[in-house]
């Protein structure tokens, strides 16, 4: 196919965007419109929400406020006085990098205790609903054609569609940039 420069040009830019389009990730603002602020429900607010690794969390918040990233007992007990992270920007961005549960106080004098609290789990794999998904799982059950099939490889292909997916992604990536740059040379 696109044997002229245009559309060789095209076909990166299209390749680019199927690469980068499922890693989009969702930025939560906590509390939405509310933002950070004492007499809100974060447990509600967090509610229904599926956080995945990429997302970010963004806090909004008055100069009373901050932002502590908190362990699971200082944000039991509300307790400030040993954070992980401290944040007093009044605009915080927390990325979401990996799995697990993280916990955020408001560290003024009685807020936590006002409600000023977040406890947020992070799902391990990528929550890609996107068109690449049954792609990306197709392409991955190519490298068991040489050997026996079994039913076990198609669960453990299924299982690490999301590694294998990003591995993908990356290598297309890099095979796209390398054209563009035999293209520009
Ligand atoms: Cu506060």
């Amino acid at each position: 196919m696109a044997g002229t420069p245009r559309g060789r040009l095209l076909a990166i830019v299209l390749l680019v965007a199927v690469v980068l389009v499922p890693a989009s990730a969702k930025d939560y603002t906590v509390g939405d419109s509310s933002g950070w602020k004492p007499g809100v429900d974060y447990t509600a607010w967090a509610k229904g929400k599926s956080f995945a690794i990429g997302d970010t969390l963004s806090f909004q918040y008055s100069s009373s406020h901050s932002v502590l990233e908190v362990s699971e007992a200082d944000h039991s007990t509300c307790s400030a006085s040993n954070p992980l992270r401290s944040h007093r920007d009044q605009s915080t961005t927390v990325p979401l990098t990996k799995p697990g549960t993280r916990y955020f106080i408001c560290g003024a004098a009685g807020h936590c205790a006002s409600g000023m609290k977040l406890a947020i789990t992070v799902s391990g794999g990528s929550d890609s609903g996107s068109s690449a998904g049954p792609a990306m799982r197709a392409m991955n059950t190519t490298p068991a054609a040489g050997g026996a099939t079994t039913t076990a490889d198609v669960g453990q292909s299924d299982s690490s569609a999301a590694g294998t997916g990003a591995r993908l992604a990356t290598g297309l990536l890099f095979a796209a940039v390398g054209l563009a740059v035999l293209m520009m040379g």
